[in-house]
């Protein structure tokens, strides 16, 4: 292994930062790219622009090593990295404008014995035709005079850390001499098995795994709804079905959000639009989700228009900051379309200002006082502590019948529900 290696990674995101951490942490030398000045003049700081468990001791280390430094600029090295966004199109394509300007600007410093490897979850041949003919307008040749491989990133937000080095890696590389390179690379502190294939099976392995997961949840979400109708728990149902050796049900809930799952699936329907009925339904079930549950309430207490209601959690996903694509804040303007009168309250979002459009209350108490429906939409775990009856205390009701609770994640212990109207998710009388 050679740690004298010149690593430049660009985009300093959730992927980019940890990885870019990881490799200064074994010894690289690494510069982090961003395009946002406020992010480098950030991390030259030594604060963070993100959170993540475990990333400021992480981060610390990193640059006690003294190898680790920011630029806004692509700067020559031996290996770069991309990691930047490749968020979807109004028409659901994919924007793959920040991986275009990343190749772009890693070309002018490119050079012979370079190696290229593309992390960003991209349509299939994005590698082989996107990066490879922009890095070779330069003049030089992938497969001869430079490497280029593509290796997704598979980590799970809220556990990145862990996850970037326990997890199998998979690495496409363009010929074998960019798998071996890549291989040695990310083995420097992945502890998984490294396995190896081209460019376009790693990007297609990626968006199968991110699919996978969409289209169980929208099972899922889907039993959910039917269960209500017949008058069944579908917590409980999902529970006893799991006992099978060959079931694994997922959890229904208030939609999918995040920048990953919400999105990935679209790539596969762009490029094979004729051959992705059930993807497509299943980003369209789970889409649909947040209305279900409007609709679940609204069938519970009649009409929205001037109800006044708190929404408890606005992250796409249980413990963690992220607000991207969260269904929990589609729950908030549908219910605000419909007239309610709506609070919130993130415990995440430390500073409870705007976030995508809502404003976030500082307490929860603050967030339900006085309102007549509370929905609980996102699981975090400082909400497992709530039951119906304790919502009612801090609202100001107790025993009324004319409160309701909605809870979206059964996280409210049935057998204290007092006497106010819980609405759960999935459960049908
Ligand atoms: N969700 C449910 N029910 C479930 C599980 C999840 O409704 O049973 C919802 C969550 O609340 C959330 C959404 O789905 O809104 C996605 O959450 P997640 O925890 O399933 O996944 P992400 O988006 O945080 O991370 C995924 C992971 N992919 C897989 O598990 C296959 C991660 O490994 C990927 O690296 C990441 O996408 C990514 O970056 O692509």
């Amino acid at each position: 292994m050679n740690n004298k290696e010149h690593i430049c990674v660009v985009g300093l995101g959730y992927i980019g930062l940890p990885t870019a951490i990881m490799f200064a942490k074994q010894g690289y030398t690494v510069t982090g790219v961003d395009v946002k000045s406020e992010v480098v003049d950030t991390l030259r700081k030594g604060e963070l622009h993100i959170h993540e468990d475990g990333l400021a001791v992480a981060f610390k280390g990193a640059l006690a090593m003294g190898g680790l430094t920011f630029s806004e600029q692509t700067v020559a090295a031996d290996v770069f990295i991309i990691a930047v966004p490749t968020p979807f199109n109004k028409d659901k394509s994919a924007d793959m404008r920040y991986v275009r300007s990343a190749a772009e600007g890693i070309r002018p410093v490119l050079k012979a014995g370079d190696l290229v490897v593309l992390e960003s979850t991209s349509p299939p041949r994005t590698t082989i035709e996107l990066v490879q003919p922009i890095l070779e307008q330069g003049g030089l040749k992938a497969g001869k005079d430079f490497d280029l491989a593509y290796s997704p990133e598979r980590v799970l937000p809220g556990r990145i850390l862990e996850e970037l080095v326990s997890n199998d890696r998979i690495v496409g590389g363009l010929t074998e001499q960019a798998n071996q390179r890549a291989k040695v690379l990310y083995a420097s502190f992945v502890r998984g098995t490294i396995h190896c294939t081209d460019p376009t099976t790693a990007e297609m392995v990626k968006l199968m795994e991110n699919t996978y997961r969409d289209v169980n949840i929208a099972l899922a979400n889907e039993f959910s709804r039917i269960a209500a109708e017949q008058a069944v728990d579908v917590w409980e149902a999902i529970e006893l079905a799991n006992h099978h050796p060959r079931v694994e049900i997922l959890r229904p809930g208030a939609g999918v959000g995040g920048h990953c799952i919400s999105v990935d699936p679209w790539f596969l329907v762009e490029v094979s639009p004729e051959r992705s009925d059930l993807i497509r339904t299943a980003r369209r079930v789970n889409d649909a989700q947040p209305a279900f549950l409007v609709s679940e309430l609204e069938r519970a207490i009649g009409p929205l228009a001037g109800v006044k209601a708190a929404v408890l959690g606005l992250a796409y996903k249980p413990n963690i900051d992220d607000l991207r694509e969260s269904p929990a804040i589609e729950v908030v303007h549908l219910l605000r379309n419909a007239g309610c009168e709506v609070r919130t309250f993130e415990p995440y979002v430390p500073d409870h200002i705007a976030a995508e459009g809502v404003m976030a209350c500082e307490t929860l108490p603050e967030a339900v006082k006085g309102v007549e429906v509370v929905l609980v939409v996102v699981a975090h775990d400082e909400f497992k502590a709530l039951t119906a009856a304790k919502l009612a205390e801090l609202v100001g009701k107790p025993g009324e019948a004319g409160f309701t609770v909605v809870d979206a994640v059964n996280i409210l212990p049935r057998e204290q529900d007092g006497e106010c109207r819980v609405v759960r998710l999935g459960v049908g009388k």
